[in-house]
C-alpha cells in the first residue's frame, strides 16, 4: 500500500526537474519511490538502534509525454495530484497556471461524465429504470463541471459519489500545489507564491515553494557543500521533504510502526483499519494468523528503549481483532500459523 502521486502542470513548468529532485535521479522510466520523512521514525530509530530503518514511501509519476489531455488522463489513477506551477522566468504567472490546470482537470472529467451520461441515458430510456438515480447524479456532475466547478466542490453523499468512482475522475482528487520558483524568489516565493497560497488555501490544498532546479543540483553535491549553498539562498534543509510529507498527508493514509531489533519501520494503512488487516500489510499470512496486537506509543517506546522492556514491565496494551489502528501506534503482532 502506498500513495500514488501524479505530477501535472503546464509545459516547461519544471515537472521533470521536480520529479528528478524528489527521486534523487534514481528513476529512468518516469516513476519512482520516495521516502516519506517522519520525525517519529527517527526518534524510534535513535532509541532502538536497529540495523535497518525503513520509512514509508510514496510512488511518484512524472507527467508522461503526449498531448495535454493524455497527460491529464494519466493522473486518473493517482491518489494525489501535485500541480507544478512555473514561478521562474520573466513572464511567470503561477496563478493563471493553477487556474489553467484546474480547467484542464474539469474538462477531462466533463468529457468522461458526458460519455457516461449518454450510455446510461440510453439504458434508462430503454426501460432500465433502476439506473435513473445514477443518471441524475451524472447530470448534477455535468452541470457543476459545466458551470466551471470541479468535482472537489460538488457535494455528494457517499452513495452518489460511488456512481462517479468507476469514471476515475481527476478533478475531485486531493492536490498539493508546488510553486517552482527561480532563485530571485527564494526562500518564500514572494508575491506570486502568496497569491497562489491564498487561492489554494481556499480549497484546502497546501502550497509549497521549491526551486526544483536548485534542489536537483543540491542533491548532487556533498552534504557539507549543499548545506553551505542552502544557507546562501536561505533555503531550508527540508523543502523537498516538505513536498513528500504534504503528499503523504493529502493521501489520507495513517502510519503505524514496528520497532524490532533488526528493523524499525513505518507502515502505511488506511484510517480505522482493523488490527488483522493492518498485520496483513506487513505480510499477507499475518492477517489469517492474527492472534493479538501489542501496542504502545512512540513516546513510551522511546522512553523505555525497546518493546521487550515495555513487555517485561507489563506496559504493552493488548488489543484484539476489533482494535482499529491509530496514527502513531507502535505495534507487535502476535501471529500463529
Ligand atoms: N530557473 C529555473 N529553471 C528551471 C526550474 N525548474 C526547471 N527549470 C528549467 O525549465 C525547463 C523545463 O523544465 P522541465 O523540468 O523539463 O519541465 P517540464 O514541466 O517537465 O516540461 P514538459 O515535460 O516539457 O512539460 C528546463 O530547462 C529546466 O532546467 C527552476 O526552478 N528554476
Ligand atoms: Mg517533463
Amino acid at each position: 500500500m502506498s500513495v500514488d502521486v501524479a505530477i501535472v502542470g503546464q509545459p516547461g513548468s519544471g515537472k521533470t526537474t521536480l520529479f528528478r529532485a524528489l527521486t534523487g535521479g534514481r528513476s529512468s522510466d518516469g516513476v519512482g519511490m520516495v521516502d516519506v520523512p517522519d520525525p517519529r521514525l527517527e526518534r524510534l530509530a535513535a532509541a532502538v538502534q536497529p540495523r535497518r530503518v525503513v520509512p514509508a514511501q510514496v510512488r511518484v509519476a512524472d507527467a508522461p509525454p503526449g498531448s495535454r489531455a493524455q497527460r491529464i488522463a494519466a493522473a486518473r489513477q493517482a491518489d494525489v495530484v501535485v500541480e507544478v506551477l512555473r514561478g521562474f522566468g520573466a513572464d511567470r504567472d503561477p496563478v493563471s497556471e493553477l487556474e489553467g490546470i484546474e480547467l484542464d482537470l474539469a474538462v477531462t472529467d466533463l468529457a468522461t461524465v458526458e460519455r457516461r451520461l449518454e450510455a446510461v441515458g440510453r439504458e434508462v430510456r430503454g426501460g432500465r429504470k433502476e439506473r435513473a438515480v445514477e443518471l441524475s447524479v451524472l447530470e448534477r456532475a455535468r452541470e457543476h463541471l459545466d458551470a466551471g466547478g470541479t468535482l472537489a466542490t460538488l457535494e455528494l453523499d457517499d452513495r452518489s459519489a460511488e456512481f462517479l468512482e468507476p469514471l476515475f475522475p481527476v478533478s475531485g482528487k486531493p492536490r498539493v500545489v508546488v510553486v517552482n520558483v527561480g532563485d530571485d524568489l527564494l526562500p518564500d516565493g514572494g508575491a506570486p507564491a502568496r497569491r497562489v497560497r491564498e487561492l489554494a488555501a481556499g480549497r484546502g490544498w497546501p502550497t509549497l515553494v521549491v526551486d526544483a532546479q536548485l534542489e536537483l543540483e543540491l542533491g548532487q553535491l556533498d552534504p557539507a557543500d549543499a548545506r553551505e549553498m542552502r544557507a546562501t539562498y536561505g533555503v531550508p534543509e527540508a523543502s523537498l521533504e516538505a513536498v513528500t510529507r504534504a503528499v503523504w498527508e493529502a493521501g489520507g493514509l495513517i502510519t503505524f510502526f514496528t520497532a524490532g531489533e533488526p528493523e524499525v519501520r513505518a507502515w502505511p494503512c488506511r484510517r480505522d483499519t482493523p488490527a488483522p488487516a493492518a498485520a496483513g500489510v506487513i505480510h499477507s499470512d499475518f492477517e489469517k494468523g492474527f492472534i493479538r496486537a501489542e501496542v504502545t506509543s512512540v513516546d513510551e517506546l522511546v522512553a523505555a528503549g525497546s518493546m521487550e522492556a515495555l513487555r517485561a514491565a507489563g506496559r504493552l496494551r493488548v488489543e484484539g481483532r476489533d482494535y482499529r489502528l491509530r496514527d502513531g501506534d507502535v505495534v507487535y503482532f502476535r501471529v500463529g500459523r
